[in-house]
């Protein structure tokens, strides 16, 4: 009787010790801990037959009983610490990540450097309140000459020569006929900035395009002086450029009197970036405005001579190359 149940539990302790060593899975590990360890499990049902047993022999095979559950236990954490590993050691496997897999490539865009010099100069003067006022690149003599005081035998006609077209029109010279079109329509107070497309005919070499682009400034108000325009085109510049020195040299536009050009010292050097002046009074009378109640002040530059200034640019033709080795610099 005795060293019958002895028997049965060292066989169960081998068989259980087996039956653990070989299970592959942490359910198969539960269900192995339940039928051996549990309370219906078999070693529970080996040690309620102890009842029957004599008081001496009892501490014996309770010792016994107590190294077999130790020994099962045992078994059972052992496996489950090496299926666990096991789990994650797969998991590391499959979820590997190559860090030296190349990427997806996805071309990027870019501002193109003269859009760019647009936008910005566009938000400034926005942010002091102008509006962005736009026209056709094609125009009538008026709205580009004669509005703005420059008659047929007036000498800029010869300085800058002008696509004509067959119709007559031609094709904006400055993107003052926007202003000129935009005062007919509105009354002071007046804030605008026109950027656009203009065209004249030059030869094109590292400085000139017979194509362009151009920003012009009006503002036309009660009581505006060249004091105005000063601060205006000296908030912008710097903005622009940085804190540099600005100086206004005194100038000649038929639109303008008096007027100016604009120098900005850049790396030492004094460069000419824009032209500016009050609105002449002619130019006021032609859309309709009363020159002794209303006075405004103006002012135009190149996109590109902006760009090529920043951006260190030898060539205003490597802006329409479309070179991407030249673009994928900005
Ligand atoms: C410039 C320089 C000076 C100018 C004048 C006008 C208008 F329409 F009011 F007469 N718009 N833009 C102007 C004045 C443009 O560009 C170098």
């Amino acid at each position: 009787m005795t060293s019958n149940l002895e028997d049965q539990l060292l066989a169960l302790r081998q068989e259980g010790e087996a039956a653990i060593a070989s299970a592959d899975t942490l359910e198969r590990l539960e269900e192995l801990r339940v039928n051996y360890l549990g309370k219906k499990g078999q070693l529970g049902a080996l040690l309620r037959s102890m009842g029957q047993m004599s008081a001496e022999e009892r501490p014996k095979i309770g010792a016994i009983a107590n190294t077999v559950k130790e020994a099962i236990q045992n078994s059972l954490d052992q496996q489950r610490t090496a299926l666990e590993s096991a789990q994650i050691e797969a998991q590391l496997e499959s979820e590997t990540l190559d860090v030296t897999m190349p990427g997806i490539y996805r071309p990027q865009g870019r501002i193109h450097p003269l859009n760019g010099i647009i936008d910005q100069a566009l938000d400034i003067f926005v942010g002091m309140g102008y509006t962005v006022a736009q026209g056709s690149e094609m125009e009538t003599d008026y709205y580009n000459f004669e509005a703005l005081n420059t008659p047929p035998d007036h000498p800029a006609r010869d300085m800058q020569d002008t696509f004509y077209l067959p119709d007559g029109n031609l094709l904006r010279t400055h993107t003052s006929s926007v202003q000129i079109r935009y005062m007919e329509k509105e009354e002071p107070p007046i804030r605008i900035v026109a950027p656009g497309r203009v065209y004249r005919r030059d030869d094109v070499d590292a400085t000139h395009s017979a194509v362009f682009h151009q920003i012009e400034l009006l503002a036309i108000d009660e009581g505006l002086t060249f004091t105005d325009l000063k601060g205006t085109v000296k908030v912008f510049l710097q903005a622009i450029f940085g804190d540099l020195p600005i100086r206004f040299r005194a100038s000649y536009f038929p639109f303008t009197e008096p007027s100016a050009e604009v120098d900005l010292q850049w790396n030492g050097r004094w460069l000419e970036v824009m032209g500016c002046g009050m609105v002449d009074p002619n130019v006021l009378k032609s859309v309709g405005y009363d020159p002794e109640v209303y006075s405004g002040f103006a002012a135009g530059f190149g996109v590109e001579r902006f760009a090529m200034v920043l951006h260190q640019i030898d060539d205003i033709r490597r802006l329409y190359n479309s070179d991407l080795r030249f673009l994928q610099q900005f």
